[in-house]
């Protein structure tokens, strides 16, 4: 059974007292919540990390990173590794989010170097995916998710895939007030399974967690919820309060 999961990732939002704050008010909803069967991430920036791992409590709340380096370590002034990620107690870490794609210029072939690096790190990927409007205007928004796949993940084993989330983010949707129809959103969620069916069998591609992320918040996340292949959300600005958060944590359940 593939798990539902609900992830906020922060973006470069919060000086450290103010993370400190949101996260404790974060581990106080969620435990109030109980909702066992909702696995709820932070995906906070890097300087927030260790402080955050060790104010909530690793049996509701797990911590992520949204990037980690190519490289394993040395004269790469400015990196952070994946090595040095898991040693904050973080346990997850976000790749491939479209504003890396489109504002840093990483490329599918540097996503594999950051994607094996974290694996070496016994860190599980949220691995982000999505078309922009100009491909889906043009009808080919299926074809760039597939490509994504391919080129990103699909040197990834069996067994090193069971490390991946998913989380279809439409660029179009990011940040824009604009969400993804609920169709829209089942309609490409069913399609990366089924291009996870044709690459790793049918029982991989089931206990694959797929998100929707993409303005998704307090308001629509019941209704993208309801999907059959919508497992859960990665959650922007809604992530950033943690009243909002909480709602679609709930919303999962
Ligand atoms: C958004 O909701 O805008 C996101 O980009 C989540 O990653």
């Amino acid at each position: 059974m593939r798990k539902k999961i609900v992830a906020g990732n922060w973006k470069m939002n919060k000086t450290l007292p103010e993370g400190i704050q949101l996260a404790e008010e974060v581990n106080e909803k969620v435990k109030a919540l109980q909702v066992p069967e909702v696995k709820v991430i932070l995906g906070t920036p890097f300087i927030h990390l260790a402080e955050v791992s060790k104010i909530v409590d690793p049996a509701i709340i797990s911590i992520s990173a949204q990037n980690c380096a190519t490289e394993a370590s040395g004269a790469y002034t400015g990196e952070i590794s994946a090595a040095m990620v898991a040693s904050t107690g973080s346990t997850h870490v976000i790749l491939g989010h479209s504003e890396r794609r489109s504002y840093y210029g990483e490329t599918d072939a540097i996503l594999v170097k950051k994607v094996a690096q974290a694996l070496a790190n016994q860190l599980e990927i949220i691995f982000c995916i999505g078309e922009v409007l100009a491909e889906r205007e043009a009808g080919k928004h299926f074809e760039v998710v597939k490509s994504q796949l391919e080129n990103g993940l699909f040197q990834l084993s069996p067994e090193e895939f069971s490390h991946i989330i998913l989380a279809y983010e439409p660029v179009w949707a990011i940040g824009t007030g604009k969400t993804a129809t609920s169709a829209q959103a089942q309609e490409m969620h069913a399609f990366i399974r089924k291009v996870l069916t044709e690459k790793y069998g049918k029982e991989i591609a089931e206990n694959t967690s797929i998100l929707y992320g993409g303005s998704c918040n307090a308001k629509n996340a019941d209704e993208l919820f309801s999907n059959p292949d919508v497992d859960g959300g990665l959650i922007g600005g809604a992530s950033l309060k943690a009243e909002d958060f909480s709602l679609i944590i709930a919303a999962r359940a």
